[in-house]
């Protein structure tokens, strides 16, 4: 395949910076809310390989990106686990049923990813036909910190008091938890990468809550637990994988330790920083919030500082860095906006 984005992935030189943003296809647009709306509901769109297909391809069709990801949402693994998931409109995700006990850890299933996610699989091989043929599918899981997160929170939370009473006051059952959850996620990404994806990348979306020494004992080491399952089931095959710790500016030292090939950057953290804190590729940092409030010249200007301030750190090479969001985009975000961003960022990098 003849991607940019897997060429830099692969630490090779390419002709401009890669860009594509994650939660890519979503509520800002205007054709997306139609097919959920198609769908009935956002849980039977991730569920119903055609509408996955064609909102996966929807922001590709509007945007010169470098890469897509699959349609899908990372809590589709806990229900899969036998977890009840629902979506309530404006609250977010939610579990009928939490874990509050070691029985109801106990009474996990051990999923089968290729049966209890087919329709996951189904999805991503839809993707492999319908796909431009130099169009990279990037495949996906939360972390087994952050899926822990929401299953035992049994939604969004604020402070994370549930789970953090876990960590501080039994954290041994926490880690029966988290074992069982990562070898959900590895079989979950080793399925993903037999049905065709590229890339797999790893959502730790809520390890930036964690002081450091805890980071390192209920995040890091699941994140590598996973990965090296991933590399020991698939030594003829591997693809490139990225992790993504939203607040792990400060720990990109422990996190280059990790076997993969990517790191993701929120936005608090400066990319020249960062370039001297990892060998690692780096994705990101844009604020997302600009999309949404900013105008063209401030876009420019944010864009060429983070350009300009990967490519000084680099030893004036560009290359090694994939633009995309320090976290998913907003639902406000404007989609000419975006078409400019994209167009901007090739623009300015190209070398
Ligand atoms: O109403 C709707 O249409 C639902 C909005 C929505 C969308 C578009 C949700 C609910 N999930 C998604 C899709 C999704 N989720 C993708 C799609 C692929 C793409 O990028 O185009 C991906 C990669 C995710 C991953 C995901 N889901 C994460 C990790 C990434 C991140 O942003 O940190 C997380 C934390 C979730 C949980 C989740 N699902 C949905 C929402 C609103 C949330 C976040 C809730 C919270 O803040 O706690």
């Amino acid at each position: 395949m003849n991607s940019v984005f897997l060429a830099t992935l692969k630490q090779q030189q390419s002709s401009y910076t890669p860009i594509w943003l994650m939660r890519q296809a979503g509520r800002y647009l205007p054709e997306y809310r139609k097919t959920r709306e198609k769908a009935g509901s956002f849980l039977a769109l991730c569920k119903n390989p055609d509408l996955a297909t064609e909102v996966t391809l929807q922001p590709l069709r509007r945007f010169a990106l470098d890469a897509s990801i699959m349609f899908s949402d990372i809590l589709v693994v806990p229900e899969a686990m036998g977890l009840q998931l629902y979506f309530s409109e404006g609250e977010g995700p939610k579990f009928n049923n939490p874990i509050q006990s070691t029985l109801d850890i106990d009474a996990l299933k051990v999923i089968n990813p290729e049966i209890d996610l087919a329709y996951v699989m189904q999805t991503i091989k839809n993707l492999k036909q319908e796909l431009p043929k130099d169009t990279p599918l990037i495949g996906f899981s939360g972390s087994p910190w952050t899926l822990a997160c929401y299953m035992i929170e049994g939604g969004s939370s604020k402070n994370y008091e549930k789970i953090k009473a876990w960590v501080y006051a039994h954290p041994e059952q926490l880690h029966a938890l988290l074992d069982k959850v990562s070898i959900a996620v590895a079989d979950y990404l080793i399925a993903q990468i037999h049905a065709g994806v590229d890339t797999i990348m790893l959502f730790d979306s809520w390890g930036g809550v964690l002081s450091e020494s805890a980071f390192g004992e209920f995040s890091h080491k699941y994140l590598a637990k996973v990965l090296t399952r991933i590399k020991l089931a698939l030594p003829q095959h591997q693809i490139p994988s990225i992790v993504f710790t939203k607040g792990g500016g400060v720990w990109l030292e422990q996190l280059n330790q990790l076997e993969c090939d990517g790191l993701g950057i929120d936005w608090t953290i400066n990319i020249a920083k960062a370039r001297s804190k990892t060998n690692k590729i780096i994705q990101g940092n844009l604020d997302p919030v600009i999309l949404s409030v900013a105008d063209r010249p401030t876009i420019k200007q944010q864009v060429t500082q983070i350009l300009n301030g990967y490519r000084d750190a680099n030893n004036g090479n560009a290359d090694g860095h994939i633009f995309n969001l320090g976290h998913g985009i907003l639902p406000t975000a404007k989609p000419d906006n975006v078409a400019y961003l994209v167009d901007i960022v090739h623009e300015l990098s190209k070398r």
